[in-house]
Order: C-alpha cells, then sequence, then structure tokens
C-alpha cells in the first residue's frame, strides 16, 4: 500500500509482511464502508444487530469469557532500560520484547484482513492532537475506534508526509490468554496489542496511546496526559468553570461528567456540561492557565449500574449508534439489559457467556451482564455534551479532583494547601479495585492520579513532573480529594452521590472563587459543614460533618502505609513529596 507518509508505508508493509493477512484494507472514514463492515460483523456472527427501531444503529458483541476486561499483569511497558519504567510498571527490555513478539504476530493474520486505521486524538488539526495508526484484524475494533476516536482519510490528510504519528499494531490472534501481551514502547512512538480483543486493551487509542504513550510524550514535550473526566460547570449567572477529575476506573467519572444538578440547583439555573468522562490532554495555555482537551471521540462506559436515575445522559447516549459488549441480550425484544438498568429483567435473554439466561439463573445468581460490560458510544448522543468539546484549544481549568473509592478514612471532600500539596494528595490515591481490571474486586491499594495502570514511565518521573508543570502555570488551579464511597459500621453509604454530588462540586467553586469558608486540618482544608448546601436532601448538617471528619488514628496509619508505598522509589521520590509526607505526620502529632 502506498501512503503519502513514508513511515506509514513502510509500518503497514512490514506488519503485513510479518502478520500474512489475506488482504490490507484502509478504513477511509466513510459512513458506506462502516456499514459494510456492521453488516459483514453480522453476518458472520461477530456482532449481533439489534432491534433498529429502538436501537437504531445499535449492536452487541461478546468477547471471549477470558477475554474480558483490562489485564494489568500482561501489560508492559518497554523501553530500553528498567529505569525508565520504574517500579510501578511491568517490563521487558524492549528488543527482547519486539524478538517475543514477532513470533506471535508471525502469520496470525492468515486468511484474515488486516484493517488500517488513521485515527486522531483530539479534533483533526488541533494544536492538542495527535495522530496513530492501528492496525487490526478485527472488524470490532474498527467499529469501536470509528466511535471513540475520528478516523479516516482526513487523518492521513492532516498528517501529510509527516511520519510524527502512533504506531500500533494490534491481532486477536488465537486470543489466547498464556501469549497475550499489550506493549507500550514510549521510546518508540509504538504499541503492539496481541491475543485479546477487549475494549481497553486493543482500542488502541485510548489506554495504550492517549494515556501510556501521551504520559510519557507529555513528560518529554512539557504537557499532560491524564486519566480524568473534564466537565464545565454553569453557573446561574451564565459564568462556566471547568473541572477535571481523577478517579480510578469503575468509580463513577463517566457520572460525574454527565451529572443532572439537584431540582434545587437545576432551578436556579445550575448546569453541567460533559466535556470528557475519562482522558484529558492538558497544556499551559498562553495566559499562564492551564487547558484541557477530550482526545476521545466517544464514551466507552461501564453499563452495570447506568440507568435513567444514576446517569440518564449516559443511558441517552447509548440509544442510538452504540455497540454494547458483554451485556446480556434481551430476546423478548431484541434489546440490551444489564444488572442495574431498571427492575424488569428480561425473562427470556442470553447472558454475556452466549447462555440462556432468565428467572431462574436470576435466582442462582448468575450475572445477565460482565459488571465490566460496557457501551461504546458517540459523544454527539450526548444531552450535555459540552459546546466546548471542540474548541481545538480546550477549556480553562479552574480545580482538578482527585478520588477514590474508601470505605473509611478520605472525608467527603478537602482542599489541598497549595499545587505541591495537591500533587501530594495525588500521589496518595487510594482505591479499592474494581471489575476493570482482571483480579481480586474491593482490595484497596495505591493508585496515584488514578494512573498506576497507565504511567508510560517512571512514576516517580511523573511526579516529578507534576512539579514542574505547577511552575509554568500563573494561575494553578486549585486541588481538591472527594470520596463519595465512605461508609458507616454496616458498610451503608453515608452520602447519597450522583446528582447530589453538585452540593460538593458547589464548594469547591466556591472555594476557587474564595467565596466559601473551610476548617484547616492536619491533611488540608473541609468545608465546614454549613456551607455544603443539603437544601432539599434528607441529611443534616451533623451527617455531613461526619462525612467530614479526619480521624487522626486512621491517618497514621495510612501515614505508615503512604511511607512503605514511597519506598519503592527511594532516591527518585521527588524532595517535594517526601516534604509533605513530613508535614502530614507532624500534623497528626
Ligand atoms: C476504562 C478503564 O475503560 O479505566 O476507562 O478501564
Ligand atoms: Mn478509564
Amino acid at each position: 500500500m502506498n501512503f503519502l507518509s513514508k513511515g506509514v508505508e513502510k509500518f503497514v508493509n512490514e506488519s503485513a509482511e510479518l502478520c500474512q493477512p489475506s488482504k490490507v484494507v484502509l478504513i477511509d472514514g466513510s459512513e458506506e464502508q462502516l456499514e459494510a463492515l456492521r453488516a459483514e460483523a453480522v453476518q458472520t456472527g461477530e456482532m449481533i444487530k439489534l432491534n433498529q427501531e429502538i436501537l437504531p444503529g445499535c449492536y452487541l458483541h461478546r468477547t471471549k469469557p477470558n477475554d474480558v476486561a483490562r489485564v494489568e499483569g500482561r501489560t508492559f511497558i518497554c523501553t530500553e532500560k528498567q529505569e525508565t519504567a520504574g517500579p510501578t510498571n511491568n517490563w521487558i527490555q524492549k528488543d527482547e520484547a519486539y524478538k517475543i513478539l514477532s513470533d506471535i504476530y508471525r502469520g496470525s493474520m492468515k486468511d484474515r484482513t488486516m484493517y488500517v486505521i488513521p485515527y486522531s486524538m483530539g479534533a483533526v488539526g488541533s494544536p492538542f492532537s495527535k495522530i496513530g495508526i492501528e492496525l487490526t484484524d478485527s472488524i470490532y475494533v474498527v467499529l469501536n475506534m470509528a466511535i471513540m476516536t475520528r478516523v479516516g482519510q482526513k487523518v492521513l490528510d492532516q498528517l501529510g508526509t509527516s511520519d510524527d504519528f502512533v504506531k500500533g499494531l494490534h491481532s486477536k490472534a488465537d486470543v489466547d490468554p498464556e501469549k497475550r501481551y499489550i506493549c507500550q514502547f514510549p521510546e518508540d512512538n509504538t504499541i503492539m496489542s496481541v491475543n485479546s480483543a477487549y475494549g481497553g486493551n486493543v482500542l488502541l487509542g485510548k489506554k495504550c496511546f492517549a494515556l501510556r504513550i501521551a504520559s510519557y510524550q507529555g513528560w518529554k514535550e512539557g504537557w499532560m496526559a491524564e486519566h480524568m473526566l473534564i466537565l464545565g460547570l454553569e453557573k446561574p449567572n451564565g459564568e462556566t468553570k471547568y473541572i477535571a477529575a481523577a478517579f480510578p476506573s469503575a468509580c463513577g467519572k463517566t457520572n460525574l461528567a454527565m451529572l443532572i444538578p439537584p431540582e434545587e440547583f437545576a432551578k436556579k439555573g445550575y448546569k453541567i456540561h460533559t466535556v470528557g468522562d475519562d482522558i484529558a490532554w492538558i497544556r499551559v495555555g498562553k495566559d499562564g492557565r492551564l487547558y484541557a482537551i477530550n482526545p476521545e471521540n466517544g464514551f466507552f462506559g461501564v453499563a452495570p449500574g447506568t440507568n435513567v436515575k444514576s446517569n440518564p445522559n449516559a443511558l441517552a447516549s447509548t440509544r442510538k449508534n452504540t455497540i454494547f459488549t458483554n451485556v446480556c441480550h434481551n430476546l423478548e425484544n431484541n434489546t440490551v439489559w444489564w444488572e442495574g438498568l431498571d427492575k424488569n429483567p428480561p425473562k427470556k435473554a442470553i447472558d454475556w457467556q452466549g447462555q440462556p439466561w432468565g428467572p431462574e439463573q436470576q435466582a442462582q445468581g448468575v450475572k445477565g451482564a460482565h459488571p465490566n460490560s460496557r457501551f461504546t458510544a458517540p459523544t454527539a448522543n450526548c444531552p450535555c455534551l459540552s459546546d466546548q468539546f471542540e474548541n481545538p484549544e480546550g477549556v480553562p481549568l479552574d480545580a482538578i479532583i482527585f478520588g477514590g473509592r474508601r470505605a473509611k478514612t478520605a472525608p467527603l471532600v478537602y482542599e489541598a494547601r497549595n499545587w505541591n500539596h495537591g500533587v501530594f494528595v495525588g500521589s496518595i490515591m487510594a482505591s479499592e479495585t474494581t471489575a476493570a481490571a482482571s483480579g481480586a474486586v474491593g482490595v484497596v491499594r495505591r493508585d496515584p492520579m488514578a494512573m498506576l495502570p497507565f504511567c508510560g514511565y517512571h512514576m516517580a518521573d511523573y511526579f516529578a513532573h507534576w512539579i514542574e508543570m505547577g511552575k509554568k502555570v500563573s494561575h494553578q488551579p486549585k486541588i481538591f480529594n472527594v470520596n463519595w464511597f465512605r461508609t458507616d459500621e454496616e458498610g451503608h453509604f453515608l452520602w447519597p452521590g450522583f446528582g447530589d454530588n453538585m452540593r460538593v462540586l458547589d464548594w469547591i467553586i466556591r472555594r476557587c472563587e474564595g467565596t466559601a469558608e473551610a476548617v484547616e486540618t492536619p491533611i488540608g482544608f473541609v468545608p465546614k459543614p454549613e456551607d455544603i448546601n443539603l437544601n432539599g436532601l434528607n441529611m443534616t448538617t451533623k451527617d455531613v460533618a461526619d462525612l467530614l471528619t479526619v480521624d487522626k488514628k486512621l491517618w497514621l496509619e495510612d501515614a505508615d502505609n503512604i511511607e512503605e508505598f514511597y519506598k519503592k522509589f527511594g532516591d527518585k521520590l521527588p524532595k517535594e513529596l517526601r516534604a509533605e509526607l513530613d508535614t502530614l505526620k507532624n500534623n497528626l502529632k
């Protein structure tokens, strides 16, 4: 195949030689081509066409039961030296990795088509944007990439003769978990993913490029790639403040990004506008503020738990042109269902493993949808999409929020004293693990800035980069930490969450404007309980006071745990963070 970019040409031809597909097809981005691929996928059984009256343009796909989540244990950062990847990443020496992988890729696309997907992360031509070429033998991947990113000829036109693109080679091969590798080569702008066909492992624009490779690029080039949602909070006076928030996978980024304000706020004119739900690329603007874009073009959201109450905007986003993965197939009307959608599960259905499913299986506790089942929906479907979504310059950030899922310790919200303290707060983030990655669920682990599985280089260098970025910004966003998941002794959530999180965002914005009060505690500033607007909520100021308590004993234990965690980084840990930990310990004494 011929391309204007000689780099693209070489990559495509060499990969074809290695994988030996029966043909190579360029994805031009046209609707006709995508429609033909949908038809082919339906014909081969790769996708099921759903009820086109209820769910126009929607399809269902099931992955192999051994291939339903990101596989952190099979995800590698492949660099010349282990030091570059650091202690929190799996590492394979890059020449060694190329050797192992070549053997697996050799002939892996025999009798299959290799699709060439040119894609742009960020609006085509935006100064923030970057281009990738993904080669894949999966139609499912092509169709998902066409929702999640901007694809096609327009991207090649933008690239022109340049070789500045990220190479991504994906082959589902035999979907053999023993030979599954998700490899990032940040020094070579290269991604190689093989033996998986599950979203997070194979839609290479997302985690592999927009986080792992891009975090490394950002480090080298002076910007940041973060696992953050971006939202605009419009106030009654029409002014919009922008917030970026990092929570680990499946901890509610999509819900917060699409929040519907409670009645009390809505009637005054407060609105939330969604810019992104998972990834933010952040640069310093000419005015010295931080600006963020969402490099994606779709939502790859967790289906279970999404319903008209928890996230009506996400649900609305999935009503057309959406691909569902591993949800339950409702045979009554050829639609989809998942746990937590409604209280009306289908009587006749096929579960995510392809087995008959109905009341009997449900009574036995068999799930209809996999806990990490997903929808891939175009951002354009989102009723509350921000009119700044396509702004090539991004949106200016007023606040950055970190958060995790913690039953105890972390209060509902607290504010860092300054940027460096905020970096410390991000670096000590901890959360209970979820079904988004394979492995045990509900185990507390440190997940700095929600980037533990996604940072493409040494985490201590990443912390240092955060500190450096703070110096480049003249108007630093304020940094906060939230925890919607605190529970009582019986394990009941103490905070209602969802739309009511608006009450916390309101305090955060008022802190940024200097119009809300706070109390200093050993860990930072917490609201005065009466400063959280509880109107219309069945909670008292005393309940909020309980949610805001800072239990010194628990925090002292946490400080010891942080100390342990920081040991991983040895001398590389930035001295600023060491000083913040010392301050925390002193404050707790
Ligand atoms: C995701 C994840 O899919 O973080 O966004 O796993
Ligand atoms: Mn994510």
